[in-house]
């Protein structure tokens, strides 16, 4: 008679158990639903510059089995160590790592024939000599150091955990450009952090406990900061740093309650990003991808091969790019400011359907003294490093900043799509 009125009970239990169960699965349920970004990193040229080793790195964790593009990308990074590990900066090293070593391929073998840890290790110890000397700020960034010290962490590479200690502290101007919080950096921070404490416990070294504290301590206060963007519509900063940020928040769920972070509506609306078309370029489809499918970097390092949840994603026959219609050649006239401490406007027309790079080779067309610039390649597009001869500088932190109506942009010269009649200026800015 007992046992018959406790077992309706003991149904209701576990039936209200299943749906939080579910909800920790965090990742997409329609392999389709990726395809997009698949296509993007497939179809890409590959040309030198672009983001190689994130693109390898992204795969290899998904679990893709495309050997052509694998060796066609594996052959491009061999080149880029080959012709000069000097040139690379010390993030772009340690992703090259991170992808040769994913998931134990055999390429593996190519860091320590070249030996990539050893040089990593040099160049991040640059990275602190020029915090030492250039009032604190790195030769690159702080995503950058923390690529480095994630690299170095998961590949037994030498690095001072009291270094750590000392940089990696929340309140760190490098976490913020200006007084805004970088969700791409303080989760890439998240990741290293976590390597290091999974690192200091399993050497059970005693005297560390203070170290391992703090580490804590600011792990937990960089998710906070991580959750404190989120945005209504689920996404965690911008469409861009939303995919790290889940990472970080994967590999931190003791940090945070379950109140805190609804994962599925994340996922949702990175999922709607991607169907809108938003990580086009294959640097944008890299970095997001691992976290749609449960990933994290930490998982770099698995003793077996990335194989998703689900089985292997095979994707020999990857569907047809979507193309995109010939764009109207019908002018659209946009304004144009150079701004230093003046302003200097000029009135530019352009074909609709143009970037914002587009609307400056035109101005610096229209009036070289007041608008030439200069740009070089990064692996998100083209960089605006100088404008009127005034150089951006990582040691003095300061950058040409991107605005449309007064407000910054979220995407780079060479990507952000310019209407009829905005406002668009570059503005001498410090970080
Ligand atoms: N990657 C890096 O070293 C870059 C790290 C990063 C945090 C990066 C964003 C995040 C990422 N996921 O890769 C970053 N940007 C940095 C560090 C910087 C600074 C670069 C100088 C330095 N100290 O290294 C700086 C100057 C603050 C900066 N980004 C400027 C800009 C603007 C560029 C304008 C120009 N002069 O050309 C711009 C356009 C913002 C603006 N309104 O002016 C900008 N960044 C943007 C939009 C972005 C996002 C790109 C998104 C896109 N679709 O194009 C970004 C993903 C990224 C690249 N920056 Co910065 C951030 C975001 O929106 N989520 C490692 C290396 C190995 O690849």
């Amino acid at each position: 008679m007992r046992q018959s009125h406790q077992l309706p009970l003991v149904g209701l239990l576990v039936f209200s158990l299943i749906p939080s169960q579910l909800c920790e699965i965090c990742e997409v349920s329609e392999k389709k639903d990726i395809n997009p970004l698949l296509n993007t990193m497939i179809n890409s040229k590959y040309t030198r510059g672009t983001s190689v080793a994130n693109v390898l790195l992204s795969l290899e964790l998904a679990g893709i089995q495309n050997q052509i593009l694998r060796q066609k990308l594996i052959e491009e990074i061999t080149y880029n160590v080959k012709t000069g590990v000097s040139d690379l900066s010390s993030g772009e090293l340690a992703l090259i790592i991170l992808a040769l070593g994913a998931c134990r391929s055999p390429e593996e073998t190519l860091i320590y024939d070249y030996q990539l840890i050893n040089e990593l290790e040099n160049k991040f110890q640059e990275e602190i000599k020029n915090m030492e000397t250039h009032n604190d700020n790195p030769l690159t960034n702080y995503y950058q150091l923390s690529l480095d010290v994630l690299a170095l962490c998961l590949f037994d590479g030498n690095y001072s955990t009291a270094e750590v200690v000392r940089r990696f502290n929340p309140e760190n101007k490098n976490y913020y450009f200006g007084s805004q919080f970088s969700v791409d950096t303080g989760a890439m921070a998240v990741l290293a952090l976590t390597c290091v404490n999974r690192s200091l416990i399993n050497a059970q070294v005693k005297a560390d406990g203070g170290d391992l504290m703090k580490i804590n301590n600011y792990k937990k206060s960089l998710v906070e900061k991580i959750l404190s963007k989120k945005e209504r519509n689920g996404l965690i900063g911008n469409t861009f740093s939303t995919g790290e940020a889940m990472q970080a928040l994967f590999v931190s769920s003791d940090y945070y309650n379950e109140t805190e972070w609804n994962c599925q509506e994340t996922l949702k609306a990175v999922l709607n990003k991607t169907s809108e078309g938003a990580f086009s370029i294959p640097i944008a489809a890299a970095q997001v991808l691992p976290a749609l499918l449960g990933k994290t970097y930490l998982d770099v390092n698995k003793n077996s091969s990335c194989v998703s949840g689900s089985g292997n994603i095979n994707i020999s026959t990857p569907e047809p790019v979507t193309v995109t219609l010939p764009e109207s050649q019908s002018p659209i006239s946009v304004n144009y400011s150079v701004r230093i401490n003046e302003t200097y406007s000029a009135n530019v027309t352009v074909p609709d359907g143009s970037v914002f790079l587009a609307v400056m080779e035109k101005a610096q067309k229209i009036n070289h003294t007041i608008f030439c610039f200069t740009m070089e390649e990064s692996s998100w597009g083209p960089y605006i490093t100088s404008v009127q001869g005034l150089w951006a500088s990582n040691n003095d932190r300061t950058y040409w900043e991107l605005l449309s109506g007064g407000k910054p942009l979220s995407q780079g010269v060479g990507s952000y799509v310019v209407h009829n009649g905005e406002n668009l200026e570059v503005r001498w800015s410090t970080y």
